[in-house]
């Protein structure tokens, strides 16, 4: 027999606090029914189909889906154009001049579009790419800042049938021209520039050195976001707001096939060159649109704020898809939350009086590192849930969230999903579940996702890695250009399940805790151990703001944890606090995870979207030259840890 515990995840941090929800929201809820569980267990097909009926179709469905591993089909036969569900059924209704948008830009400028105006804005836009020979399946690659024009191009693709590709407004012209030469992508919509943190980000100037190496590119459209200088190409670039001059305000949507391809979108993964996630209409729409709706419960009255950009997953589902489907008003911000002060979000919650408001851990323990003085300087009241995404979020953070901005009266719904996999996949219905800190709960209705050991046998109760074993609407169809990659990525590890690549345990009560990617994991004399844990017993402590913990080469463990650790404002780093912690994560989880050295910083490296860079971490420690850090939000931190550690 191999010794079992090598193959699953030891699981050790006990969180048993249990947050049922309000009988009052219970009451309201979009979803109030546990038998909505059962149905979509017993039939998963006819409960995607329930919701895919709520949209708007050309031509209804033949079959619901056609499965052949691990190729998925769903709502074969089907025709519709994604923006009539995002707008036209808006239009035809009594939301006609219901706020679809409003914005605010991080100068403070403001805009309203209703959705009669984004409408046209759309339609315009559309005819504008028409002219220029946009085509049905030609791909499109976006790179601009966060302004009402960014989901309007998305849309104006999606219009005239033509593949969008975003480029996160953040990444380097190395990064936008690599996803523009895999993409194949024809044009490219940018902007002169976008502000972040009261400086101006020069997308068209990135842009321009990008293009240099981008044959497919024909044309360059150029919103005038500012009075930013720019260099025009004549001949290439054509400034948007020419270009929409006189455009008809109406467009005939391209009818599309409910298997043609809406996007592909771009994730670095760990190692390798990003793959080109592919998403298909008629599914995709159908996954974000019921996920919007339960698990944000989302309704006329709503002020959703999503706080992710449009250049990564989340800002698609569920900036753009998921909430016009579902033809809520929405708060749009461009800029960072510390600028100028750091209650620029929670004055924008107060000023709009935002409902629902969705972020990411990263940013939750930004806000704690920063102090609760800056919340409370506002009336946050009009907030009734919130919504985490991105990371495992832990308790400690969690806890926070639910008291300094939920007011203790905010279900939190812990949103576990990939840009694979579309839309929400493991998340509470809040109406139904009580949340556990730090646990994003059940598997969304429809979906199977259980916890499999290193053969795929299943963990009824315990640690090992997350499986999903039946198909959902809403999955990559492919990686753009590479099916065979696809396939081995994510299909080869099981016969019977898609493989996230992320470690999870379930516990007595069925509760899913997500432990962070598989990668990350530590073999700890015998005993595979998940990051995570150990950065939330860390986090637990009440000096500590941030925590990574990567494992090292060691003697006699194999490996042994390492943390490299972020303090509160204002609390000083020492050799004692340093024997604190380790003895803090000893006392809370046990002596195998004791970290055997702390590194103290003030910050760590991330990736733009937030999550920690374990990876590169892992390379200092273990003084390896450092892999690929375009991705990183401040690559500075990582020469700051690099130093530090050596100097240890
Ligand atoms: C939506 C998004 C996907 C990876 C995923 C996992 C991590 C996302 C999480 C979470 C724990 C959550 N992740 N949400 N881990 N709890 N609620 O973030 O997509 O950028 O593709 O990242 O993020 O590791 O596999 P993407």
């Amino acid at each position: 027999m191999p010794n079992s515990k090598a193959k699953t995840l030891e699981t050790l941090l006990s969180e048993e606090r249990l947050f049922p929800p309000s009988k009052q929201f219970s009451a309201q809820a979009n979803a109030n029914d546990f038998d909505i569980y059962k149905k979509a267990a017993n039939d998963p097909e006819a409960f995607w189909a329930s919701f895919a009926s709520q949209l708007v179709w050309r031509k209804k469905w033949d079959k619901i889906l056609e499965w052949n591993r691990p190729d998925a089909k769903w709502f074969v036969g089907g025709k519709l154009n994604i923006t009539e569900s995002c707008l036209d059924v808006h239009v035809a209704s009594d939301r006609r001049h219901k706020a679809a948008f409003i914005w605010e830009g991080e100068p403070g400028d403001r805009r309203i579009l209703t959705y009669y105006e984004l409408y046209r804005a759309v339609c315009k836009f559309a005819n504008a790419l028409k002219k220029l020979g946009v085509e049905k399946g030609d791909r499109v690659a976006i790179y601009m800042p966060m302004i009402p024009e960014l989901p309007i191009a998305l849309l104006a693709c999606a219009r005239i049938g033509a593949v969008h590709s975003v480029v996160f407004g953040g990444f380097s012209p190395e990064s936008l021209r690599e996803r523009i030469n895999d993409a194949g992508a024809k044009l490219l919509i940018t902007a002169d520039g976008g502000w972040r943190r009261g400086r101006i980000i020069p997308l068209k100037h990135d842009a321009d050195i990008a293009l240099e190496g981008c044959p497919t590119i024909r044309d360059v459209i150029v919103f005038k976001r500012g009075d930013f200088p720019v260099h025009i190409t004549e001949g290439r670039d054509h400034w948007w707001h020419r270009l929409v001059d006189g455009a008809a305000p109406d467009c005939e949507p391209e009818i599309m096939d409910a298997e043609d391809p809406l996007f592909t979108l771009y994730t670095s993964g760990t190692t390798g060159k990003p793959k080109g996630i592919l998403h298909t209409i008629g599914g995709y729409l159908t996954g974000v649109y019921a996920t919007t709706k339960l698990v944000f419960d989302m309704k006329p009255q709503d002020l959703f704020w999503c706080t992710a950009d449009i250049g990564w997953v989340t800002g698609h589902s569920y900036v753009v898809y998921g909430p016009l489907a579902c033809g809520v008003t929405q708060l749009i911000y461009e800029g960072a939350p510390d600028w100028p002060d750091k209650n620029r979000f929670w004055k924008l919650i107060e000023d709009y009086g935002v409902t629902i408001f969705y972020t990411a851990p990263t940013a939750i323990r930004s806000f704690m590192r920063w102090g609760v003085k800056w919340p409370k300087m506002h009336n946050l009241s009009s907030l009734r849930l919130l919504g985490s995404v991105g990371e495992p979020i832990n308790p400690e953070a969690w806890m926070w969230y639910q008291e300094h901005i939920g007011g203790d009266n905010c279900p939190i719904v812990d949103t576990w999903w990939q840009t694979e996999t579309g839309h929400i996949m493991i998340a509470p219905l809040p109406g139904l579940i009580p949340t556990k800190p730090g646990s994003a709960t059940k598997a969304f209705p429809g979906i199977s996702a259980a916890v499999f050991d290193e053969q795929g046998n299943e963990i009824v109760e315990g640690g090992g890695f997350l499986g999903i074993t039946k198909p959902w609407p809403g999955m990559a169809r492919t990686i753009w250009g590479d099916h065979e990659r696809f396939v081995k990525t994510y299909w080869s590890k099981w016969p019977h399940a898609y493989f996230p690549a992320d470690g999870v345990k379930v516990d007595q009560d069925g509760y899913l805790w997500l432990l962070g990617r598989v990668d990350d994991v530590m073999l700890v004399a015998g005993h595979n151990l998940s990051t995570m844990e150990v950065e939330s017993a860390l986090v637990d402590h009440q000096m500590v703001a941030e925590a990574a913990v990567v494992g090292i080469q060691h003697e006699i463990k194999g490996q042994a944890p390492i943390a490299f650790v972020t303090l509160k404002g204002g609390i000083e780093a020492s050799n004692d606090l340093a024997a604190q912690l380790k003895e803090h994560v000893a006392q809370k989880i046990g002596n195998i995870a004791r970290p055997e050295q702390i590194i103290f910083s003030s910050d760590l490296p991330k990736t733009r979207s937030g999550k920690i860079m374990r990876r590169l971490l892992r390379d200092i420690a273990t003084g390896k030259v450092l892999g690929d850090t375009t991705t990183l939000a401040d690559p500075s931190v990582v020469e700051e840890l690099k130093m530090k550690y050596e100097e240890d």
